[in-house]
C-alpha cells in the first residue's frame, strides 16, 4: 500500500507513565487526534504500552527472561484489560472527530517464539485500510510458543507492519526530540542527531540509553535496531517529539520539523 502511514504513539505521551494505577493522558490524546485530522492517507496507529502496558508487564516478570511460564500466563488478563482501556480511549477521541476506526488487538492474531514474531495474520488490517477505516493497534502481551507469553513491543509491531504492508512512512512519536548524541539521563546537554545512517556498527547505538521510566521492552537502542532493519530508499522513517505541539502535523504535511530521520 503506497501511501500507508504507520504512526507509533509513544506510551509516555499518551499515558502518565509514572502514575500508578495507570492514568490516560487525555489532554495529550485530544491534541494528537486534532493534529491527525489533516491526514487523508491510510493510517495505522500503534500505541505504546505506557503505564497501561509496562506496569502490569513488570508486575508479572516480563522484564526478565527467566520468569516462569505460569507467572507470565497469569499476567495476560490484567495486561490485556489495561491495554484495552488505553486503546478504547484513543478510539473514543478519534470517534468524536468522526474518524472511522477499529481496534485490532495483536494477541488475537500473533504467534511469538522466544519474544520474536513468528506470524501475524494481517488480513483484517488489509481489509480495514481498503475500506477507509483507520486501524488502532498496540504493543501487547501475546502467546509465545516457547515462553508461554511474551511482550510484543509497539516498535517491533510497527516495523513488521511497515514491512509486510509496504508503508510509505513510519513515524515514531516519543517524549524526546529524536535520537540524542548522549544519554539524556546522564547528560542534560545531549544534542539531537538529525539524520542517522542505518548500520549495525553505527556508534550511535552505544550512546542511546534506555527510557527514563519503567520499560520492559528496551528504550531507544532497541527502537533504533528495529528501525535499521527497515531502512531503504522508499520508506520515510522519523523519530520525533510527540509532546511538542504541531510537530506531528508538520510531518504529516511534509513540512520540515525537528526530529531524527533514519536513512540508508
Ligand atoms: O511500549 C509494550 O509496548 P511498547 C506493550 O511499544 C506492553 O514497548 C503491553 C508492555
Amino acid at each position: 500500500m503506497d501511501n500507508l502511514v504507520i504512526l507509533k504513539l509513544g506510551g509516555s505521551v499518551i499515558t502518565h507513565k509514572e502514575r500508578s494505577p495507570p492514568e490516560i493522558n487525555r489532554k495529550s490524546i485530544i491534541r494528537i487526534c486534532e493534529e491527525l485530522l489533516i491526514s487523508d492517507t491510510p493510517l495505522i496507529l500503534v500505541l505504546g504500552g505506557g503505564a497501561h502496558g509496562h506496569q502490569p508487564a513488570k508486575k508479572y516478570g516480563f522484564a526478565n527472561l527467566s520468569t516462569p511460564r505460569k507467572k507470565r500466563l497469569d499476567g495476560i488478563p490484567e495486561i490485556r484489560y489495561s491495554m484495552n482501556l488505553l486503546a478504547s480511549a484513543i478510539q473514543a477521541a478519534l470517534s468524536e472527530h468522526q474518524v472511522p476506526c477499529i481496534i485490532i488487538p495483536p494477541i488475537a492474531i500473533t504467534k511469538l517464539r522466544n519474544g520474536y514474531i513468528e506470524t501475524i495474520y494481517l488480513s483484517s488490517f488489509r481489509s480495514a485500510l481498503k475500506a477507509g477505516i483507520t486501524v488502532i493497534t498496540h504493543g501487547d502481551v501475546c502467546f509465545d510458543a516457547e515462553l508461554g507469553a511474551a511482550i510484543l513491543s509497539g516498535d517491533a509491531l510497527s516495523v513488521h507492519l511497515a514491512r509486510e504492508l509496504g508503508a510509505k512512512s513510519v513515524l515514531l512519536g516519543t517524549d524526546v526530540d529524536g535520537v540524542l548524541d548522549d544519554n539524556p539521563n546522564r547528560n542534560p546537554d545531549a544534542k539531537l542527531i538529525p539524520t542517522i545512517k542505518a548500520s549495525e556498527d553505527n556508534p550511535v547505538l552505544n550512546v542511546t540509553g534506555p527510557s527514563k521510566s519503567i520499560d520492559v521492552t528496551g528504550g531507544m537502542k532497541r527502537k533504533l535496531k528495529e528501525l535499521f532493519t527497515l531502512a531503504d530508499d522508499n520508506t520515510e522513517i522519523i523519530i520525533f517529539n510527540l509532546n511538542a505541539p504541531g510537530r506531528l502535523r508538520r510531518i504529516l504535511l511534509g513540512e520540515p520539523t525537528i526530529g531524527t530521520r533514519i536513512v540508508t
